[in-house]
């Protein structure tokens, strides 16, 4: 008889603990991870190798098995959509990536998503979700600067810091975020500005807000449209225009520009010296292809915290160019690529710089 309820109790007891367990996990959020490779998932032959290590190596399942604090966070599970360096990125790559973020952020069991993406083109994926993605839930893009296997690797806790982001009701409707170095940064506005050093993410209009031991500190908002405010949806985008960027210096020729037009380029990123200036010997070069209905976007290889004017360095009303505003070149190409789907109207293709 004691021990029949000893049994009785003990299957209670296990009940009970059963139904709390499910009642927190239900408490804590859904967050996926999509891997696409980098350093976050790179390797490398030693401890002290910080910059010399093979990225895309690690799979998804391993980065999470490695950080068992995730479970305290959040419900994750993982994805392994790539697994390559980042600067090997293709517009197809883009947009099998958004489709599936898009995908996934329709499901009721997702609560918040995040990336784990090469740094050298980081900035460039996470601005086309911000384009692109109609969700308000939270879109987390993460990498790391030194490889899981180097000693005081950023991986793990950028990693941490992402799903505990993803997972935050304060983080949703503010556009897509990258978490790095402990910043939380806007999409739009951030870059990878350092090569080699864990610091190497920076908003020229400084960061939304800092990840710190589990908890979100927030002291901005984004100001240009995103998200759900965006007029550009991935579920009508199939395709991809090809944009190119077109490097400034001293002595520049007409050669890249020309063979960026004979390869068919729909638009130019002309990456300026200074205020996006054009060499003289430039300049009837781009008034040909403009003629060709190729579009000129004037950007500046300088990008600290300043924007292009329009009509200041050049007459842009008169040549029918476009400025691309604060964007650096890889985020004017990636917005020039998104707007060219809806319009080859250079006005509106200006005024679409202007608001995103
Ligand atoms: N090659 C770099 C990339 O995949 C490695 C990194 O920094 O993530 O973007």
């Amino acid at each position: 008889m004691m021990r029949r309820t000893l049994r009785q109790w003990a299957v209670g007891l296990l009940s009970v603990l059963a139904v709390c367990s499910m009642a927190i996990a239900q408490t804590k959020p859904n967050v996926v991870i999509l891997a696409t490779g980098g350093t976050i998932a790179g390797a490398g032959a030693d401890a002290t190798n910080s910059a010399t290590y093979q990225a895309a190596k690690v799979p998804v399942d391993k980065l999470i098995a490695g950080i068992p604090q995730l479970a305290n966070v959040a419900n994750v599970r993982g994805d392994q959509v790539f697994q390559i360096a980042s600067e090997s990125f293709t517009n197809a790559h883009l947009l099998t990536l958004g489709k599936r973020v898009s995908a996934l952020l329709k499901q009721n069991d997702v609560d918040g998503i995040v990336i784990t993406h090469g740094t050298d083109t980081l900035e460039e994926t996470a601005y086309f979700l911000n384009l692109v993605i109609h969700s308000e839930k939270p879109i987390v893009v993460v990498g790391s600067m030194r490889p899981g296997t180097a000693m005081s690797a950023d991986g793990m806790l950028n990693l941490f810091n992402a799903v505990t982001v993803a997972g935050s009701q304060d983080a949703r409707g503010k556009g897509v975020l990258v978490t790095m170095n402990d910043e939380i940064n806007s999409a739009r506005d951030v870059a990878k500005a350092i090569n080699i050093r864990t610091e190497a993410f920076k908003s020229p209009w400084g960061a939304l807000g800092m990840v710190v031991e589990g908890k979100n500190y927030w002291f901005r908002l984004p100001a240009k449209r995103h998200t759900v405010n965006s007029e550009f949806d991935i579920d009508k985008i199939d395709s991809l225009p090809l944009v190119e960027i077109a490097y400034a210096y001293g002595n520049v020729s007409e050669t890249a520009y020309r063979a960026f037009a004979n390869a068919g380029a729909k638009a130019i990123i002309h990456a300026g010296t200074g205020n996006g200036s054009v060499s003289a010997a430039v300049v009837p070069v781009l008034q040909d292809l403009r003629s060709k209905g190729i579009q000129i976007i004037r950007s500046s290889r300088v990008n600290a915290g300043g924007f292009v004017l329009r009509n200041a360095e050049q007459p842009d009303d008169k040549y029918d160019w476009i400025v691309a505003h604060d964007l650096n070149p890889q985020k004017a190409k990636i917005l020039a690529s998104v707007a060219l789907n809806k319009t080859n109207d250079s006005k509106e293709l200006q005024r679409i710089f202007w608001e995103y």
